[in-house]
């Protein structure tokens, strides 16, 4: 059975728990807890030297990060639907898992880890600054697209979702962008979708 190395309030872990839960594939859940610093331990360095969560580990395949992950699973569980493979429709969707790892995780990730997680090392008025940036991209792109490409959900929004829905909890407030919550709605009631806490 596939394992997932995780923690529960890690918005990168909870992509591919998300994954997981809408493609209906049984996986194992393994907590690293990282408030004790369990991912830094030699036995967990010695699967991911990264010393990240999250980790999938799929009979002898072992993969790293979160937007690796969810190009793996959508195409080995998932189809054409979450990841094509033609060539504008690939690059599409990748734009948004990088833009996922840039600008998400300079703004609102990094804006969560400063309040929740009381991270010294970010510099909470730039994070806040690139979250209001991106936020109203995202939510002008969202006022002529259903989902962030295609007229279906793909790993763009799954890449995207969490620490966007997430925002808050870096006092980002998203009132303001009417188009980025009538989304993050979208998402939450397609079949399978589960929550993580804060969202
Ligand atoms: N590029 C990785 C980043 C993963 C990441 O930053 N994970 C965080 C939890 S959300 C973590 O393990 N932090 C502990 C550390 O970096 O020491 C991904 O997208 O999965």
């Amino acid at each position: 059975m596939i394992k997932l190395y995780g923690h529960e309030m890690s918005g990168n872990s909870y992509k591919a728990r998300l994954l997981l839960e809408l493609l209906k594939i049984e996986y194992e859940w393994i907590k690293i807890d990282l408030m004790t610093g369990e991912h830094k331990s030699p036995e967990y360095l010695a699967l991911n030297p990264f010393g990240q969560v999250p980790l999938l580990i799929d009979g002898g395949t072992k993969l790293a990060d979160a937007q690796a992950i969810l190009v793996y699973l959508a195409r080995q569980y998932g189809g054409d639907s979450w990841l094509p493979l033609e060539a504008l429709p690939l690059a599409q969707v990748v734009r948004w898992l990088s833009t996922t790892a840039g600008e998400i995780r300079q703004g609102p990730e990094n804006a969560r880890l400063h309040y929740l997680f009381g991270s010294t090392a970010i510099n909470i008025e730039r994070a806040h600054q690139k979250a209001e940036h991106i936020l109203t991209q995202l939510d002008q792109h969202l006022s002529t697209h259903t989902w962030l490409e295609f007229e279906r959900p793909t790993i763009a929004d799954i890449a995207v979702f969490p620490y966007v829905a997430l925002a808050r909890d870096g006092k980002v407030d998203l009132d303001a962008y009417p188009n980025l919550l009538a989304w993050i709605d979208r998402v939450k009631q397609l079949p399978g979708y589960v929550p993580m806490a804060g969202i």
